[in-house]
């Protein structure tokens, strides 16, 4: 099969964000535009040569044809092998565990996430390395750099690979292997849980409603959930992945998980209610009548996790990401472990993992994960907590006030103001930089600010910084106001303000907790003069 080099030129903004190259799927579609990019991340890793990649996707609109590009591109690079999802399809954290499991060279991972999908929505490609997570700044940074002065793709004149039958195939001279996509995974997930007392759990009548939101979780929930720990037929709600995802955000949490929070915020709810996101690495948790926040559920999850086989030998340490509240903080003080404040980001965990310095990792973005991958895991995080409620035989809302008397509470919320024009919103990035020297010490809103900076971070494993992660405003009684750019967004720019508070009267651990935030809403507005975005409100709340 002769290899074909396609002359290119550079293409602008080939940048990966957060968490790997995220755009409009027009633009993903562009001439060359998608070829560029696996041509640049092959160059920046050393060459595909002889190396094996696993490669799926969370099953959006050109999906299927991005891996059909990706193949011949890989094999024409010389990849020996490629470990496929059968239709193409693989969860975020199923491909990252079939990274490790087959001791592959890494991945590419074909997700916009919670971003909508569709011809006029968005797509997105990550590399992943050969740990199975995120491929980190260095690597990110080089890739970028690639595209910048790239001048030539390798292809084959192939047809598509059929990818619906599960066995070995080639693409020229590359093997590929079609596997089932749930398989592995739900060996690994038997192995972390005991399904026994989860499946116990559900014979005495727990009740519970998991929605897919349309998206790739769908048939991993069918599989384990009502296949295998015999939640009744309909537990999963919206398990056929589409396209366009419904038309939705498949983004768990109260305002596009609507129907949901609708079923679970009422006394005839069921026990237990979750959620994932389009490409299966984030989960939303619920209780009847009760909504976790991620924070306090990566805390619980931490205070509890020993009850579950996998983790009865304790925890070596816990990470979140500067923004997700301290609530975990306080465990892990109480455990005796150490903990981590990092970059938003999954890609800032790997090392701490791969080091055994944190078993557990969380954002506040609807993601908490473990060592089993390198990446967030939203039907794990379900899994944990089904197990826990299995061992306590008790409520969320009860695992949830318990914890709360025992630690106190990290009141907490998220404020977004979506597709804002970039220029408005470095203006306030840039408001709230002048001010960070000269607010220590002043009080704003009866709130006395204790220290403000630009949060940068020092690997603890390998001693690389990351600067400019987002700016911090710490007020006295354990209050935060953080302001960040989202890294991505496919419109403008979308500008986070994170809140939190903290609360230990233990007859206060129960307001509503925009309530309970309000003085450091305020403060947070006055600082950052946020009525100058032109916005009544911000477009999510969470
Ligand atoms: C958002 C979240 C961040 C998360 C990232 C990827 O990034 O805030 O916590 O790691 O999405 O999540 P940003 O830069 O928009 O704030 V997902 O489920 O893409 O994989
Ligand atoms: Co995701």
């Amino acid at each position: 099969m002769d290899v074909r080099t396609i002359p290119t030129s550079p293409i602008d903004g080939q940048k990966p964000g957060t968490s790997g190259l995220r755009k409009k799927t027009r633009v993903f579609m562009g001439k060359h535009y998608l070829e560029n990019f696996v041509q640049s991340v092959f160059d920046a890793i050393g060459g595909a040569a002889g190396k094996t990649f696993v490669i799926g996707g969370d099953g959006r609109y050109f999906n299927a044809a991005a891996i059909q590009t990706i193949l011949r591109m890989a094999a024409a690079n010389g990849a020996k092998h490629a470990i496929v999802g059968q239709a193409g399809l693989l969860s975020t954290p199923a491909a990252s565990h079939l990274i490790r499991k087959h001791a592959t060279d890494g991945g590419l991972i074909l997700s916009a996430s919670h971003n909508p999908g569709g011809v006029d929505e968005d797509f997105g490609l990550k590399f992943n390395a050969d740990n199975g997570g995120p491929a980190p700044e260095g690597v990110t940074d080089e890739i970028f750099r690639k595209t910048l002065e790239i001048s030539s793709y390798r292809t084959l004149d192939t047809e598509d690979l059929d990818l619906s039958a599960i066995g070995e195939t080639s693409v020229g001279q590359m093997n590929v292997t079609i596997v089932d996509p749930v398989t592995d995974y739900q060996e690994m997930m038997e192995d972390l849980f005991d399904f026994k007392a989860i499946s116990d759990l559900f014979n005495s009548g727990f009740r519970m409603r998991f929605d897919a939101m349309h998206a790739i979780t769908g048939p991993y929930a069918k599989a384990i959930l009502e296949g295998r720990v015999g939640a009744p037929e309909g537990t999963v709600m919206n398990s056929v992945p589409k396209e366009d995802f419904g038309g939705g955000h498949p983004d768990p949490n109260p305002t596009w998980a609507k129907d949901l929070m609708a079923e679970m915020m009422s006394d005839a709810g069921p026990d237990f209610g979750a959620a994932s996101d389009g490409d299966g690495d984030r989960n939303m948790i619920l209780g009847r009548n009760t909504y976790v926040s991620p924070s306090d559920s990566l805390a619980v999850l931490t205070a509890n996790a020993h009850l579950a086989p996998g983790y009865s030998k304790g925890l070596a340490g816990v990470a979140r990401s500067m923004p997700t509240s301290c609530a975990v903080d306080r465990v892990a003080e109480d455990l005796g472990i150490e903990c981590f404040e990092t970059p938003t980001g999954w890609k800032f965990f790997g090392n701490l993992l791969d080091a055994s310095r944190a078993t557990l990792c969380g954002e506040e973005s609807f993601g908490t994960g473990s060592d089993h991958v390198r990446e967030k895991d939203g039907l794990w995080a379900v899994l944990l907590w089904l197990n826990i409620l299995a061992v306590r035989k008790t409520t969320v809302a009860e695992v949830l006030s318990d914890h709360w008397q025992r630690f106190g509470r990290n009141y907490y919320s998220r404020h977004d103001y979506e597709a804002l024009p970039t220029e408005t919103a470095q203006a306030l990035m840039s408001r709230v930089t002048d001010q960070l020297k000269t607010l220590p010490g002043t009080t704003v809103h009866g709130l006395t600010v204790e220290h403000a900076d630009s949060f940068s971070y020092q690997d603890p494993v390998d001693g690389s910084t990351s600067v400019n992660q987002g700016l911090r405003i710490q007020f006295d009684g354990g209050a935060r106001a953080i302001f960040r750019l989202s890294g991505t967004g496919t419109d403008g720019a979308t500008l986070r303000l994170y809140i939190e508070a903290l609360e230990t009267d233990p007859t206060k651990l129960s307001q509503d907790p925009q309530q309970a935030l309000s003085r450091v809403i305020a403060a947070a507005h006055n600082i950052s003069g946020i009525e100058k975005l032109g916005r009544d409100a911000p477009d999510v709340v969470t």
